[in-house]
């Protein structure tokens, strides 16, 4: 009896051991892994990347902190008005090095005189106006009238000035019947400035209310026309061009017809600094001054564009032009990259002819009429 009942009980225990493992069997199959726990989320990936079109890429959104610094619009750039006190320094460094060391001797002395005639020699105003300012002051030195260095600079200033007054230097615009424009012609060597001076000046006319025209009279070499061209576009003139190699005169009278017939104040005819021809330049600029006043046009300006770099040489050209085309008047361009601005003294003085703009840069804005008072100011001023 007792046998039997441990032969059930084993069986029991046999049964209930094969039913636990089946159970556990069936429990890990049905398991999922388990994954290890994660430090962070992992980042989610979108299924499937899709390509933004270039043209719809649209920035990050900004944080807070770069929404707080970002950049307010840049403000307009300010045009920097030319004038001789900006733009003058090297002209000025010509004489005002000078002053110095006349200014801390004690008194006017046999250096003094040397020194004033070399700064004055330097800056380009000539030996004839060296000559004469410097006999002058002597003189006033002599009868005790100037008694310090001081004194004596402020006199020469003084001096400059006075000799630059009294000219007229007003452009001549005579208003007159619609159909008969005022004409300006340009003229001097080439790369004096003439074409840029044109598109300084048509942008200043058309400012003050002119219709202005250009005429592309310098026909020596096709980008001639071009550049002028791109002056009239940015001044907003009109422009009338010929054939590269063909007649200046015709292309400056075909001008002029047309501003008469648009009722344009104003025409302003390059001319070239070369020709193709072997006509002399100065007969060729007869001509064109001799045409340009034939039909109906009235030729109230002829301007001698004079490089202030090239100092006195730039006169004895001068006079040429001068001759050949009753010059009215001078435009005395660079004067911003020179340390001659006393050609402005020769020019006056051994030409006889007034000083009437001057160019103080590249730009269309880089020009100015000539104002002596100041010029002087900024020809002496010492900082
Ligand atoms: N720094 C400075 N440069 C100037 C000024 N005026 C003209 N220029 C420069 O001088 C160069 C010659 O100027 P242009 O106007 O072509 O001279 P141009 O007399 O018409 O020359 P051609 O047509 O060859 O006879 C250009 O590079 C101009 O930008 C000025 O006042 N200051
Ligand atoms: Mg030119």
């Amino acid at each position: 009896m007792s046998s039997t009942i441990y032969l059930v009980l084993i069986a029991v225990v046999v049964v209930f051991g094969i039913g636990a493992v089946l159970v556990n069997r069936r429990r890990s199959a049905n398991a999922k892994p388990v994954a290890p726990t994660p430090v962070r989320p992992a980042p989610t990936k979108p299924a499937k990347p899709v390509p933004t079109p270039l043209a719809e890429v649209t920035p990050p959104p900004a944080t807070d902190e770069e929404a707080e610094s970002e950049p307010e619009p840049e403000p307009e750039p300010e045009i920097e008005r030319a004038s001789f006190r900006t733009r003058m320094s090297k002209a000025r460094g010509a004489l005002t090095g000078a002053f110095l060391g006349i200014r801390s001797r004690g008194g006017i002395t046999n250096e003094t005189w040397d020194d004033l005639e070399e700064a004055m020699l330097r800056a380009d105003v000539g030996v004839r106006v060296t000559d004469e300012l410097l006999e002058g002051l002597k003189g006033r030195v002599k009868s005790k009238e100037i008694a310090d260095p001081d004194a004596l600079l402020a006199a020469l200033q003084a001096e400059m000035r006075s000799r630059l007054e009294g000219a007229d230097r007003a452009l001549t615009f005579e208003p007159g019947e619609p159909g008969s424009p005022n004409v300006w012609l340009f003229v001097g060597v080439n790369g004096v400035g003439k074409t840029t001076t044109i598109g300084k000046l048509a942008n200043q006319q058309i400012a003050d209310g002119r219709s202005v025209l250009m005429a592309a009279g310098d026909t020596f070499r096709a980008a001639a026309a071009e550049q002028l061209t791109t002056w009239a576009e940015r001044s907003g003139a009109e422009i009338v061009r010929g054939n590269e190699g063909g007649d200046p005169s015709a292309v400056i009278f075909d001008a002029i017809e047309r501003a008469s017939a648009r009722n344009i104040d104003l025409v302003l005819a390059d001319t070239a600094g070369r020709l193709h021809t072997k006509t002399n330049l100065m007969d060729e600029l007869r001509k064109v001054r001799r045409v340009a006043a034939k039909g109906d046009g009235r030729v109230t300006e002829v301007l001698l564009v004079i490089d202030a770099t090239t100092g006195q040489n730039g006169l004895t050209q001068a006079r040429e032009f001068g001759d050949a085309t009753e010059v009215t008047g001078v435009v005395l361009t660079k004067l911003d990259g020179s340390a001659k601005g006393g050609i402005v003294f020769a020019i006056e003085t051994e030409l006889g002819l007034p000083v009437k703009l001057v160019g103080l840069g590249e730009t269309i804005h880089d020009m100015v009429p000539f104002d002596p008072a100041d010029f002087i100011d900024a020809l002496f001023q010492e900082s």
